[in-house]
């Protein structure tokens, strides 16, 4: 995990977490022993399937073990200063590769409800810098979710945190590798998530990762729409909704 600057901490703000994401799962060594149809293979399959288990549990006895994750993610900070361009106001926060570092960085950070409006939280695939200009977003676009102000402390941090479970969790399946980031903005006007994609154009990925995005937020239909990055692309309609 490597730290470069830290936005404002709360250290009242500890809640502990436990949920196992896929990644997690994922990564727990088996614990279901091979099975052969053989009898005579019983006993010693028993004998390997108890030795087996016996180094499961010690591995996940040890304090020492990390479970990786999929990706590796970095999370990013941005502060409206007045006397600095828009990209000195970004500041990258650290990286976190695996399971344990991830709630590490979580659970001291900041709930998104308490960021003074103006702010912004960004989580993206390490090698992806949260900008329009990287050749990895110029040619993609945002799904964006649109939250009234008076729905910020009921909601936004749970919408928030589970579209970072449902990233490092890698529950975008096929259409992973199109999914760069998430971007929160907190506005005095209301509140937005964005899901940033790469390839606006590929209307049929851009839709599953649409779909996708709606369950897990659990939205009605036509809440979220979708625009590209690229200025003389946008329309006055967005590109995609569902
Ligand atoms: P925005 O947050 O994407 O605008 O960008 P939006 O969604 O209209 O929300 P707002 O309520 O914050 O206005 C707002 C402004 O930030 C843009 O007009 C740019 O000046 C700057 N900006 C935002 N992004 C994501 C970028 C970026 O990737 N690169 C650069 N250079 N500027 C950006």
């Amino acid at each position: 995990m490597t730290t470069e600057v830290a936005p404002s901490v709360d250290p009242q703000h500890s809640t502990t977490h436990h949920t196992h994401s896929k990644a997690m799962s994922n990564n727990l060594p088996s614990m279901t022993s091979s099975s052969s149809w053989h009898p005579s293979s019983k006993s010693a399959e028993r004998e390997t399937s108890a030795k087996k288990t016996d180094e499961e549990n010690l591995v996940l006895a040890d304090p020492n073990i990390k479970f990786p994750l999929e990706n590796s993610w970095s999370f990013h900070f941005y502060k409206n200063e007045k006397t600095k361009s828009w990209k000195e106001n970004v500041k990258f926060i650290t990286t976190v590769d695996f399971v344990e570092d991830f709630w590490g960085v979580y659970n001291h950070l900041q709930l998104v409800s308490r960021l003074a409006p103006g702010c912004d939280y960004m989580f993206f695939k390490k090698d992806i810098p949260p900008m329009w200009e990287d050749s990895n977003n110029c040619d993609g676009g945002r799904w964006i979710f649109n939250l009234e102000k008076k729905f910020r402390t009921s909601s936004l941090d749970v919408y928030w945190l589970n579209t970072l479970l449902a990233l490092v969790g890698d529950q975008f399946m096929d259409e992973s590798p199109f999914v760069n980031g998430i971007w929160v903005n907190v506005r005095s006007k209301g509140d937005k998530l964005s899901l940033w994609t790469k390839n606006a154009k590929n209307a049929e990925v851009q839709l599953k990762i649409g779909r996708r995005f709606k369950e897990i937020l659990g939205l009605k239909e036509n809440m979220l729409i979708f625009e590209e990055h690229d200025e003389n692309n946008k329309k006055d309609m967005p590109l995609y909704r569902c």
